[in-house]
């Protein structure tokens, strides 16, 4: 009978064991925030990209991405054409073929006066490279999507 007890309490303690580290890996993929996939591909720059019923965003930047600096412009508007600011826009680059090399982690684009969300985005070298951007509202996310070009 204590035989019989030990084993159901082994087979539980082995289920539990080989159960517990599915969950956390998973937890530890999704914080790092840096798959691809959880982003959608936008459209080229200047073209709108639906964000959400009602919601669309255009992007663009100062000059054509090369090597150095370039400031990225998201503009949002409402779907009858108006700039909507209330949004909250953050901002990720770095190369999908050197991941973890220059990702740079969300950053927050700084709303202009002009009522655009704008970011500095640092190419530092020659390659394949993704901006990746998460849309808040209200604190949660609206929208994710993504950018890849090639320098
Ligand atoms: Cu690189």
């Amino acid at each position: 009978m204590l035989c019989m007890k030990r084993c159901i309490f082994l087979v539980l303690l082995l289920l539990i064991v080989s159960l517990l580290p599915v969950p956390l890996c998973k937890d530890v993929l999704a914080a790092s925030g840096t798959q691809s996939q959880a982003y959608s591909p936008m459209a080229d720059p200047g073209a709108k990209v639906q964000i959400g019923s009602g919601y669309y965003l255009v992007y663009g930047f100062d000059k054509k991405p090369k090597l150095g600096t370039v400031i990225m412009k998201v503009d949002i508007f409402k779907g009858d054409g108006g700039k909507d600011t209330s949004f909250q826009v953050k901002g990720d680059s770095g190369m999908p073929s050197m991941r973890g090399a220059h990702e740079t982690g969300d950053r927050a684009f700084q709303l202009s006066k002009k009522g655009s969300y704008l970011l500095p985005i640092d190419i530092v070298m020659p390659g394949d490279w993704e901006i990746r951007l998460t849309i808040l509202k209200d604190g949660k996310v609206f929208f994710r999507g993504r950018y890849n070009f090639d320098i």
